[in-house]
């Protein structure tokens, strides 16, 4: 049996394969103790399937053709060499996958910064930039500050804008495990969610209003007195805004904006705030609006109350993908060089440029991702070159996305299937899949995991990090002549003072490494002083409002069988048959007063655009309706920005109509 880690979600299960029928066993040791969800048990099988892509592709008068790999490798080299000569550097962007190594994250951002570039960037803009935003303004470290194990003892766990009843199962145990001991469970959701059926505390709010209620549980917190007065005064700065800023933030008002009853959020306050210990997990629910990053700084304010932090709580932004924190703290954002170090500190970005044998390294930050499509239509930008990413299904209002892809002078792909995106791709590289390969991979605990090669690479496939190294190469990029994915893995563990005395070796035969350790701020927060700072917010609207045309709020979910843009879940059998059918929620008032029944065939509209999706009626308050993201949802979506560049993919003014049966012809 070989171990890997799930190619899935940001958990990190590790899985044992066995390599002469590639059936998957859960891992006994940590952290999934002995657990997986359907997606880790049956992750081989999208590896296994005959759509995987097979050799090289070029597209000439719109058909695709064969292509060697020397050759394609050289003809893409030349070409983004040439924009670069006449465009510069800046007119050529990279797209880093979520789903790859440690080691190729490293690559790709090396080559994008040796090439002249920050335009750098990956998923992580769509999900959680605006949690490492928030978290590096306040505590100073942009990352989860505590492992998984810790929920276990903590007395309460708040769970806000998160689902992971079906998008991260395994955490649940640990959760459950918690419960069993007496912690209290609160859960704040626009809807009833499956999470929401373990919870002591339901809290259904209105979407957009998050700020408001964490706002009203500070002020209950603060005016009774409750909040840990020691802590605030030793360990943090700026109380007293907070507590001018929450004043008016009665459980009154509050009911008004959220429709949480006041009393629900004074018994909630009073509950969370003398449990004595508490986590805050948070998910997209927060992130994904235009206020994202404020509506992370009030769950931090109100962790930092009540000192629930290292030994007595913790912050924990669930990261999505199962790389996601990995391909960050390698530096594949286009505002941070590796380690979440800013691209202005002089010192470490030339300690990064004398280890890669250059004088310098780009300084001015490169475009988000979601800035992108703006850029190639103003001529901007004019090549992409995408690693496992498929934007053309999950960016939002994707009809601009799709558009601008046309236009590029040059699109590479590199995935390990033909995805939506790659439809428009002028260079098509085929990548091997998970247990194909080598590498290391870091889970949203900040825990880094080896994950072995178990079979060999697919058809004429090739691991992400031998096709960028052939690509630096091509480019005349120095200090690419790795001989194995190990050699990259020492790389990067020299540019952290924490991996410097650690080996490959260890990391491949133990229980991982955390970066840059287990449990953070215990003593002392990453900020210049020492202390973590209140950043006071107030309640933030959403960029559209409903009005008489679109009354409806949109919001758009995740669904336990199905994954991200399906390109891999599609792909296996044993998923495909778990898979319900994707239906649009909506309420039962809702449903009656439109003449629409379970099953019936409703058509959503925004002001981008229009799908058409079966109902499922219920456990959503009226005038929501909620939509799984993993098919067609971001053709309505809305590509409002917040501060840290992630779209409000949950919230947009949208209307709804039954469609009507076609009558049958007569005659
Ligand atoms: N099965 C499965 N698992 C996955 C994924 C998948 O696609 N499928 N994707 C992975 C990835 S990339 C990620 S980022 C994680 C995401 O994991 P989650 O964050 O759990 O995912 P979502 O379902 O997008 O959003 C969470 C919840 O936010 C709620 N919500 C919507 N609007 C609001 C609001 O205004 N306020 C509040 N408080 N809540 C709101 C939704 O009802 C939903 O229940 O999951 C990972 N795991
Ligand atoms: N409406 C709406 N839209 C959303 C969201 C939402 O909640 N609502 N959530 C957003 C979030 S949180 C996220 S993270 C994004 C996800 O957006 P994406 O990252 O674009 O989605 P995935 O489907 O995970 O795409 C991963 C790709 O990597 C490929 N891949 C897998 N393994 C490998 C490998 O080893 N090598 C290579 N080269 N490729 C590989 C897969 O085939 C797939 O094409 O979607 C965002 N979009
Ligand atoms: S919980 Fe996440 S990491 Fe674990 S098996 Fe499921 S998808 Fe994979
Ligand atoms: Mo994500």
């Amino acid at each position: 049996m070989k171990t890997a880690v799930c190619p899935y979600c940001g958990f990190g299960c590790r899985l044992l394969i066995d390599p002469k029928t590639m059936k998957v066993k859960p891992h006994r040791g940590e952290p999934n103790r002995g657990k997986l969800c359907p997606k880790g048990l049956h992750a081989t099988e999208f590896v296994l399937s005959e759509d995987r892509l097979r050799r090289p592709l070029k597209r000439t008068h719109n058909s695709l053709k064969p292509i060697i790999w020397g050759q394609a490798v050289d003809e893409i080299a030349s070409k983004l060499l040439e924009i670069k000569e006449l465009y510069g550097a800046d007119a050529v962007a990279f797209l880093a996958s979520s789903k790859v190594s440690n080691e190729e994250s490293y690559l790709l951002q090396k080559i994008a910064r040796l090439f002249g570039t920050n335009n750098i960037d990956n998923c992580a803009r769509l999900c959680h930039e605006a949690s490492v935003h928030a978290l590096k303004m306040t505590v100073g470290t942009g990352a989860q500050t505590n492992p998984y194990e810790d929920l276990e003892r903590f007395r309460t766990i708040l769970i806000w804008g998160y689902n992971p009843a079906e998008t991260h199962p395994v955490v649940m145990d640990y959760i459950l495990k918690a419960k069993k001991r007496g912690a209290k469970v609160i859960v704040v959701d626009v809807r009833e969610t499956r999470t929401m059926a373990f919870a002591d505390y339901r809290l259904v709010i209105r979407p957009g209003s998050d700020i408001a209620l964490a706002n009203a549980l500070m002020h209950v917190i603060i005016r009774e007195e409750l909040y840990d007065e020691e802590f605030v005064k030793s360990r943090t700065s700026g109380f007293s805004e907070i507590k001018m800023a929450v004043r008016k933030y009665t459980p009154e008002y509050a009911e008004k904006v959220t429709g949480v009853p006041a009393g629900l959020i004074r018994k909630v306050a009073r509950e969370f705030a003398s449990a004595g210990s508490g986590a805050v997990m948070w998910g997209m629910g927060l992130t994904q609006h235009v206020s994202g990053v404020e509506n992370i700084l009030a769950v931090i304010d109100l962790a930092l109350l009540l000192g629930y932090i290292g030994e007595r709580g913790g912050l924990y932004p669930m990261r999505g993908q199962n790389n996601v924190q990995g391909a960050a703290y390698m530096g594949a954002l286009s505002e941070f060089l590796p380690g979440y170090v800013p691209l202005t500190d002089d010192r470490f970005r030339k300690r990064v440029a004398s280890l890669w044998g250059v004088e310098e390294l780009p300084t001015e930050r490169g475009l988000y991702l979601t800035e992108l499509w703006d850029a190639v239509e103003s001529g901007e930008i004019m090549a992409l070159y995408i690693v496992g990413e498929n934007p053309a299904v999950s960016e939002a209002n994707f009809t601009r996305v799709r558009k601008a892809l046309r236009e590029l002078d040059l699109l590479v792909v590199q995935d390990v299937f033909m995805t939506r995106t790659a439809k428009y791709a002028h260079y098509i590289l085929p990548a091997s899949a998970f247990c194909e390969k080598d590498g290391s991979y870091m889970n949203s605990e900040r825990r880094i995991q080896w994950s072995h090669k178990v079979c060999e690479p697919y058809a004429d496939s090739k691991p992400d990090w031998e096709i960028l190294t052939m690509l630096a190469r091509a480019l005349g990029l120095p200090g690419f002549d790795y001989r194995s994915v190990e050699e990259i893995t020492e790389e990067y563990f020299r540019l952290f003072p924490e991996l410097e005395d650690r080996t490959v070796e260890e990391l491949k035969n133990g229980n991982g490494i955390f970066l840059p350790k287990k449990r953070l701020h215990t003593w002392e927060f990453a900020t210049p002083d020492g202390k973590a700072r209140f950043i006071a917010v107030e309640q933030i609207s959403p960029w559209e409002r409903p009005d008489d045309s679109y009354p409806f709020i949109l919001t758009t979910i995740r669904l336990i069988s199905h994954y991200n843009t399906g390109e891999m879940t599609l792909r296996s059998p044993s998923l495909v048959k778990l898979m319900g059918e994707p239906k649009a929620l909506i309420s039962r008032a809702d449903a009656e007063r439109l003449g629409i029944e379970k099953g019936d065939l409703i058509d959503i509209e925004t002001r981008r655009g229009r799908i058409r999706l079966p109902a499922e009626v219920g456990r959503i308050p009226p005038g929501v309706i909620a939509v799984p993201f993993h098919f067609k949802a971001n053709r309505l979506t809305s590509d409002a920005l917040n501060k840290a560049g992630t779209p409000e993919f949950k919230f947009s003014a949208a209307r709804v109509r039954k469609v009507q049966k076609r009558k049958a012809h007569s005659g």
